[in-house]
């Protein structure tokens, strides 16, 4: 905790917190208390929470068989044993506060008992709190992502070539899941999906025993954990000729696409920014089958805030990371999905995927 940047987000979440009214917070999920104090602990059930009051006040709250690990962390950390009442001794450092934002990702048996112990505070959800923090990176964390993002880079284009009729998906999953290893990455953002022909009109398809067959096209989404900061990116693929079908509807993402990140700049609402990739989609006639959002944020979480929806009027500022990708699912037939990550600049937005080409390429 010797270093700066941990004490200005402390003190940035206590200036927060007196402008929203809040007393204190009580900082739980892996990500936030990471962000915080640079360490990576996973308490599964056990309580493990940070409070943060107005005042300026902290103290942790930790399983004691954390002790090693939090050794230098600079807090004042109170350690408790299996068998003793963690959320009592949580309500203690909660004395005289009325009210109290609450990590959104706590669990609920651990908010359900502090709750039990502080009848009189009013609670509210303090993941706003944490994203609006979250959402903003600054230069060090910018640099994490940028080469978390060209580890990604290196994989997703070693990958393609090995993209051939014949081959099922999980035989592909367990290539691409190789390729992550090499690059010495064990952590994935999330689990990849390889999709081909009539399952890519499913956005989230598990990689199955459907093999890839001559004309179809391919969708992939993957990313990996460098240093704590996740990557996320997708291309789809074409393996063979494509049909005319096919071909028009990936250039229209591509447009939709590109529309987005052209829509990004400081000044310009979140809002935009899918109207502008949507509104491409629309104007093609693809408009019913484009069924998510534009884009999430990125950092820590592989999903967080800001969301790129219809609406999140929320104004964009420099040093916002998150998606690009929107897609068109067709049922039955297949669909596209083109995504990168942006880092918003001063006066737009720079592109961390750019290294990988967006045309339509043809594996053959
Ligand atoms: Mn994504």
């Amino acid at each position: 905790m010797n270093e700066n940047f941990y004490k200005q987000r402390l003190s940035k979440l206590q200036s927060l917190l007196g402008s929203t009214g809040n007393d204190a917070i009580v900082v739980a999920s892996a990500a936030n208390l990471f962000y915080f104090t640079g360490v990576w602990i996973e308490a599964h059930e056990r309580l493990l929470a940070l409070v943060v009051r107005s005042s300026g006040e902290t103290c942790l709250l930790a399983p004691d068989l954390h002790r090693g690990e939090l050794a230098d962390v600079g807090f004042d950390t109170v350690f408790w044993r299996d068998g003793e009442d963690a959320s009592k001794l949580l309500a203690a450092r909660l004395e005289s506060c009325t009210n109290v934002a609450v990590d959104g990702a706590w669990s609920s048996r651990h908010l359900l008992g502090l709750m039990k112990h502080r009848p009189n505070v009013r609670w509210s959800d303090g993941a706003p709190l944490l994203g609006t923090l979250r959402q903003v990176k600054d230069e060090r964390e910018l640099e994490l992502i940028r080469r978390s993002a060209e580890t990604l880079n290196r994989v997703m284009s070693a990958f393609a070539p090995r993209i051939r009729a014949g081959r099922s998906e999980s035989e592909l999953l367990d290539e691409l899941l190789e390729l992550w290893k090499r690059e010495g990455i064990r952590d994935l953002s999330f689990d990849p999906t390889v999709a081909t022909g009539a399952n890519g009109a499913n956005p989230h398809h598990t990689p199955g025993d459907s093999v890839v067959r001559e004309g179809d096209l391919i969708i992939i989404d993957t990313g990996g954990v460098l240093d704590r900061y996740c990557s996320d990116m997708t291309r789809t693929f074409c393996v063979g000729e494509p049909s005319e079908e096919q071909r028009a509807v990936y250039e229209l993402v591509k447009e939709a696409h590109l529309a987005g990140i052209r829509a990004v700049r400081p000044g310009a609402t979140l809002a935009d920014v899918d109207r502008a990739a949507r509104s491409v989609i629309e104007a093609g006639g693809y408009g019913a089958y484009f069924v998510h959002r534009t884009g999430h944020g990125l950092g820590i979480d592989v999903h967080e805030e800001p969301a790129v929806q219809a609406d999140n009027d929320e104004l964009i500022v420099p040093g916002m990371v998150f998606s690009i990708e929107p897609g068109v699912y067709l049922p039955g037939k297949f669909g596209v999905r083109i995504e990168d990550i942006v880092i918003v600049t001063e006066n737009g937005c720079e592109s961390v995927n750019a290294a990988v080409s967006k045309e339509l390429t043809v594996l053959r």
